[in-house]
């Protein structure tokens, strides 16, 4: 096994020439680590930004993405050979750690025995029960490939079953790349500043009304008046999108009441939330049952894996037991199944697990608070279970207005600069570190020490 070298001055070595690398497409000439370069200044050339997905661009926070090589437990290694203690989790999926042995050898198992089928297999009938079982609100699942299309359909459900158009979501929430919900979005959008992205038809987006997460006053109020007209309301019971922001004492109440009482349907997007706050999800954790929940990230294991699930006589609506259409080549297919089956199986048999998840993440919360302090610089962390964002340059962030008022320069700073220690965190302030499985005290501590020399020195 190639010892893989410690990061050394990342940002020295890569210095500004890739700022502007994929914005003029300048071929790289300078070749401190050639393969990245190379590997970035040609993925620039064929792929918009040298990315498929906008948030891995370090446009927010500068430099040249990592290209990686290999990762095991916590450990990620770029093709410059340089490891890092990794606290993205590839956006949250991997609750276990990269490539646990135990989800590699299901991957494989099932893979020796066809990858695809196009047709239903014992796997989707066990990760379903599985899913119903966990989360009392779901009567039935249907599973598909990606966020995204979970919220799409769940949004297509509501509209069809209430026979109503509008929707409400909440600014800086982000549910996937779906036009409808393109407005005022979190994540990759509000990282880039384009939370109302160019190409949704003006018509379509009208018919998505916004509130303020956290607002309860403000969400009764608009309920109260526009409610009857309402399909859905969808939120991140914990957003994560515009950093980690926790729900209010009573925001969630107030949303499931003012619902019901308008006939809207409630939404919950527990694609990050689902099994990372804890087995029954946000839902069960605030003890809030929506109508319908979007699942995704940790369901798959690290493979494409999503799903959408709610009362049954509302899933029933869905082709072919009923009129509305949602459809997926690769609709819970094996190997992301084989994943998340025993991804999930792994947990469930852990005992403990979301109380060891529950400590390292306060761990780590307590480290990152402590090193600002001991820099004195002004900062808070937000934290639900392992999920968990240090805000820099505000003292408190409670909503999407709080989140955007954070000193994007400076985190940029220390995410390079904790990226010198070694140390990979999320390459934008408005996304969730995830702790996992993998993660050990160690780990937090390093975590804990690169946080103070690096915000003391910046
Ligand atoms: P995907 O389509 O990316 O699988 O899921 C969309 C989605 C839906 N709902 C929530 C709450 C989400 O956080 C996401 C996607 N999360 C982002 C990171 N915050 C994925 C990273 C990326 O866009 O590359």
């Amino acid at each position: 096994m190639a010892i893989a070298l410690q990061a050394k001055s990342y940002t020295g070595a890569v210095g500004a020439a890739h700022l502007t690398l994929c914005r003029t497409g300048a071929t790289v000439r300078e070749a401190v680590s050639r393969t990245s370069d190379e590997l970035y200044a040609e993925a620039c050339r064929l792929i918009p930004g040298g990315v498929n997905s906008p948030v891995r661009s370090w446009t927010a926070v500068g430099g040249r993405p990592l290209f990686v090589q290999r990762a095991h437990g916590t450990e990620v290694v770029d093709v410059d050979g340089r490891s890092y203690l990794d606290f993205v989790g590839s956006w949250g999926p991997l609750l276990l750690g990269h490539a646990h042995p135990a989800v590699i050898a299901a991957i494989a198992e099932r893979a020796r025995h066809g990858t695809s089928f196009g047709a239903p297999t014992p796997g989707e009938v066990q990760l379903a029960k599985l899913l119903v079982d966990a989360l009392p609100s779901l009567e039935q699942v249907r599973l598909v490939s990606s966020g995204t299309e979970a919220t799409m359909s769940a949004l297509r459900l509501a509209r069809a079953s209430t026979g109503r158009d509008p929707i409400v979501k909440f600014a800086g929430c982000y549910h996937g790349h779906v036009d409808a919900l393109l407005v005022r979005a979190g994540s990759g959008a509000l990282t880039l500043g384009v939370p109302d992205s160019p190409g949704v038809p003006a018509a379509l987006a009208a018919l998505t009304l916004t509130a303020d997460f956290n607002d309860t006053a403000g969400m009764r109020e608009l309920l109260r008046r526009r409610g009857r007209d309402i399909a859905a309301v969808i939120v991140e019971p914990v957003a994560a999108n515009m950093g980690v922001v926790p729900p209010a004492p009573g925001f969630l109440e107030a949303l499931r009441e003012e619902t019901s009482r308008a006939g809207a349907l409630l939404v919950f997007d527990e694609v990050v939330t689902g099994f990372r706050v804890g087995w029954g999800g946000a839902q069960g954790r605030y003890g809030i049952a929506p109508d319908l929940t979007c699942l995704g990230k940790i369901i798959g294991g690290g493979l494409p894996l999503a799903a959408f699930g709610g009362r049954r006589d509302l899933m029933e609506r869905l082709a072919p037991t009923g009129p509305v259409y949602q459809a997926g080549t690769l609709s819970g297919n094996p190997l992301s199944v084989a994943a998340g089956l025993e991804t999930l199986t792994k947990v469930r048999e852990m005992r403990g697990a979301y109380d060891r998840l529950d400590e390292l993440g306060a761990l780590a919360e307590r480290g990152l608070v402590e090193a600002a302090l001991a820099a004195d610089v002004a900062a808070c962390v937000n934290r639900v279970g392992s999920m968990l964002t240090l805000f820099l340059g505000v003292e408190r962030v409670s909503d999407y207005d709080g989140a955007r008022r954070s000193d994007t320069a400076r985190f940029a700073r220390f995410f390079r600069g904790m990226l010198d220690e070694g140390i990979y965190l999320p390459p934008s302030q408005f996304e969730a570190m995830f702790v996992s499985l993998a993660h050990t005290e160690g780990d937090i501590e390093r975590l804990a020490r690169a946080a103070r020399k690096v915000l003391m020195d910046s």
